[in-house]
């Protein structure tokens, strides 16, 4: 699964993965990630640890990619991608067809979004932030007409919460109006918003930023899944010895078979790649139903964190 997080540069994107990872890396609430990289591992562990003594992480070059599992229990039960896009379109003040078609292109791979709004800029008066917005508003509306075979999620998050006086008003959030209104009436679409801090004491904000993209992104997994275990399955009928002959053929294959294993000869019979398919295709169909209540148990939990008033659908 590929989730992308797109943001201006200093909106908080690298801040929030440390405090994900340092929220879950641990494995919280039955639920955790592990890095699939030894040298993302160390790094983020780096990040984290930071963060507990007050240290935000230094700024991203222009676009990194980190490898994770989610985890149920201690178990991988979805790999994903959490990639942190902040390409030409983001950083330039005049951008191109060229850098709208390298941001088009991975939005088209992304199973999620995650869009990053600073919320010192937001909570600021006056228009000296309208272009950025602009740009950040018209990639993401130029993403609604990409057809994902499913519901795409996408999560607006409002970083530095903790720098915003009690009271302020996001005034910059007027802007997203009439973006938020074209996500209310697709049916392909839906988001969700999260006002996020980040701080030394506190950092289980992005689990739930991390809940509802997993949850919006299972269906394309479990279509993926379904794929898999179906190719697995004609595996294993392609290789099932079904005729006498056949059956005859296949025993006495089993049986030199493991003659010459005494001898160390690596020889896969028929009725092993059988076997071999239908452990494939039986993984896949208890990793699909483990996702299946994993994803009911994470709707729950964001249907409690809406009624709570973490996080608002739109
Ligand atoms: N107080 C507070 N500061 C934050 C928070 N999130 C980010 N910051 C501050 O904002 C700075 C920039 O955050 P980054 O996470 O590096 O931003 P980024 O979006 O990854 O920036 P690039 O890597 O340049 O794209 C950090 O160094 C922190 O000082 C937060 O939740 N609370
Ligand atoms: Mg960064």
């Amino acid at each position: 699964m590929n989730i992308l997080m797109v943001g201006h540069s200093g909106a908080g994107k690298t801040s929030f993965m440390a405090g994900m990872y340092k929220y879950l890396g641990e494995s919280a609430e039955g639920y955790g990630i592990s890095a699939k990289k030894v040298n993302q591992k160390t790094q983020l562990k780096r990040m984290a640890d930071s963060l507990v003594s007050g240290h935000y992480p230094a700024g991203t070059d222009v676009q990194s990619k980190y490898e994770f599992a989610f985890t149920v229990h201690g178990s991988d039960l979805i790999p994903f991608n959490w990639i942190d896009y902040r390409g030409g379109i983001l950083l330039s003040d005049d951008p191109d067809y060229n850098d709208m078609d390298k941001f088009m292109s991975a939005i088209k791979q992304a199973d999620a979004l995650v869009v990053f709004l600073d919320g010192q800029k937001l909570s600021q008066a006056g228009s000296q932030w309208n272009m950025e917005y602009d740009i950040l508003i018209s990639c993401i509306e130029s993403s609604l007409s990409v057809e994902h075979n499913s519901w795409f999620p996408i999560s607006f998050v409002i970083t530095k919460c903790d720098l915003i006086p009690d009271g302020a008003s996001f005034n910059g959030l007027d802007r997203f109006s009439n973006l938020f209104s074209q996500i209310d009436k697709s049916d392909k679409v839906g988001a969700m918003l999260i006002q996020c801090s980040i701080t030394p004491k506190f950092y289980k904000l992005p689990f739930m930023v991390l809940a509802y993209s997993v949850y919006g992104g299972a269906p394309i997994y479990v279509q993926r899944s379904n794929a898999a275990m179906e190719s697995a399955n004609r595996r294993a009928e392609s290789h099932r010895p079904t005729s006498i002959i056949g059956k005859i053929f296949g025993i006495g294959e089993q049986i030199l078979s493991t003659a010459a294993a005494t001898f160390d000869l690596d020889w896969e019979t028929e009725y092993e790649k059988t076997w071999a398919a239908e452990h494939d295709a039986e993984v896949q169909r208890q990793n699909l139903e483990q996702l299946c209540s994993c994803a009911d148990d994470l709707k729950n939990k964001l249907i409690s964190w809406s009624n709570d008033g973490y996080v608002q659908f739109l």
